[in-house]
């Protein structure tokens, strides 16, 4: 396809978080667009995993261990992948946790932490890479938001009021960064099956669906829960040329829930 514009060729992607899950399908959507890529995590073990996965999938991915709320892991990450590849174009921030706590019984410090990850580092990261992207002409960056970027639900307080925040954040580095040529946009996954959803599936000991499964698949009119490869073609879009006037949009993958009002009484 002549002057493809969804082509990654000659650009480098660091994707936080991507040992697995959606950080990886991303990742791999990345790489099979023509991307270099880079990605970090926290733990040992889930680098080599990854490392072996990525290269299983034929791509040469650079893993680096950096905890995402660390300003000078962060600072070592950027160095090292930019001598290693060069300097990011696209940069994801889907490193995220959550913890479900009913909000009374939460702490501070628990609190703290998940908007450290899931708000906090997405500000961090953009903020290291922006004056690059600046000098080098314009850049991309993907935060990954959520359905609770946009709904509440029962223990999740902290998480809905980071991704609540990362939804703004988004909209607020178009707004100050479009003249550069920076586009920032969101991926909302809905509910995807990965190991951080892993507690909302689990069958019952008599090996029926998991009530939260049962109630998820009523709330999405695809009537399934989505996969990470459902966010590769999303992630392409966001990341090329393709969407070089797309800004400050958030891109809902949620199979439609938030259409939805739920499947109605039969
Ligand atoms: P996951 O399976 O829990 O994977 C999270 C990844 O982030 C892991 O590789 C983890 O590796 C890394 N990570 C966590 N904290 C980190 C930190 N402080 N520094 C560096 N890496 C860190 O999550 P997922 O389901 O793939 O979700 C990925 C993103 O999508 C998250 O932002 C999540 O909130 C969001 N999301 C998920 C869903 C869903 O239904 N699954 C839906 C909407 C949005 P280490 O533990 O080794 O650091
Ligand atoms: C939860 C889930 C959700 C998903 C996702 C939905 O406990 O409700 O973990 O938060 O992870 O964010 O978009």
């Amino acid at each position: 396809m002549k002057d493809n514009m969804f082509s990654l060729e000659g650009k480098v992607a660091l994707v936080t978080g991507a040992a697995y899950g959606i950080g990886f399908a991303i990742a791999e959507a990345l790489a099979e667009a023509g991307a270099k890529i880079a990605f970090n995590c926290r733990k040992e073990e889930h680098l080599a995993a990854a490392l072996k996965a990525y290269a299983e999938k034929g791509i040469e991915a650079k893993g680096y261990l950096a905890d995402v709320t660390d300003e000078e892991q962060i600072a070592s990450l950027l160095s090292a992948i930019e001598r290693e590849l060069g300097g990011v174009d696209i940069l994801v921030n889907n490193a995220g946790v959550i913890k479900r706590v009913p909000m009374h019984e939460m702490s501070a410090a628990e609190f703290r932490e998940v908007v450290d990850v899931d708000l906090v580092a997405p500000f961090l990261l953009s903020k290291a890479v922006i004056p690059a992207m600046i000098a080098r002409g314009g850049g991309k960056i993907i935060n990954i938001c959520s359905m609770m970027s946009e709904l509440g639900r029962e223990t999740v307080s902290a998480y809905a009021s980071a991704k609540g925040g990362l939804k703004m954040l988004t909209k607020n580095i178009a707004a100050e960064y479009g003249k550069y040529n920076i586009q920032c946009n969101g991926i909302g996954p809905g509910y995807i099956a990965t190991p951080q959803t892993a507690p909302l599936r689990q069958k019952q000991p008599d090996g029926s669906p998991h009530p939260f499964d049962s109630f998820i698949v009523s709330k999405t009119p695809a009537e399934r829960w989505g996969v990470p490869g459902d966010l590769k073609g999303p992630a392409v879009f966001l990341a090329s040329k393709a969407s070089d006037f797309v800004n400050g949009h958030i891109l809902y993958v949620d199979g439609g829930i938030l259409a939805y009002i739920g499947k109605q009484p039969q």
